[in-house]
């Protein structure tokens, strides 16, 4: 049964790779969601300059996944990676609550590019580990989400400190890509 499947996956999709940009404010977790996802456990990150890139394999789909460094000197180079990108996690700390505004800007500006507008959306409320850390309502509210219409969009709740949420997460743009 894996075999027909695997293969009718090869003919719909061939060795297509998709590419995936995740983006968020500097420290709300995106390196070390990437390495969770990559390698399983919790790296210790530096701050990103530029970018991280790595590839994975969900649910037999390659995908590129991109993480762009957060500073917001260096905001503004995001968008030479925006082309050819079909999901985009937006990454937040979810015990951050002084920047969430600063947070909502930032996502409303990256939807409102051109290149992205195809792309499905996965919010990741980050640092649920955090005994003060906002409720994935919470995030969903601060960052205005339900006002996002034309796309398709999901929040799940992630720990990359321990490892919840974020397989999910990818399932879910997986899937999304998939149909
Ligand atoms: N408690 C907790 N800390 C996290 C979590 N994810 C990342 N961190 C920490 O937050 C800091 C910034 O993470 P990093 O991945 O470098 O953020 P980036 O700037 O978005 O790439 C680091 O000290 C991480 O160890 C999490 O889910 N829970
Ligand atoms: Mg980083």
């Amino acid at each position: 049964m894996g075999n027909i499947f695997s293969r009718l996956f090869q003919r719909l999709f061939g060795n297509k790779e998709v590419r995936v940009l995740m983006v968020g404010l500097d420290n709300a977790g995106k390196t070390t969601i990437l390495y969770r996802i990559k390698e399983g456990s919790m790296i210790k990150t530096v701050p990103t300059i530029g970018f991280n890139m790595e590839q994975i394999e969900v649910n037999n789909l390659k995908m590129q996944v991109w993480d762009l460094g957060g500073q917001t000197s260096i905001r503004p180079y995001w968008r030479s990676y925006y082309q050819k990108q079909e999901a985009l996690i937006f990454v937040v700390d979810s015990n951050d609550r002084e920047r969430f505004s600063t947070a909502k800007s930032e996502l409303l500006s990256i939807l409102q590019e051109e290149e992205l507008k195809n792309t499905v959306i996965a919010v990741f409320a980050n640092k649920q580990d955090l005994p003060e850390a906002a409720s994935a309502a919470e995030v969903s509210l601060a960052l205005g989400l339900d006002s996002i219409k034309d796309r398709t969009w999901t929040i799940i709740s992630t720990s990359a400190a321990k490892g919840d949420g974020i397989a999910e997460g990818f399932e879910w743009i997986a899937s999304q890509i998939k149909h």
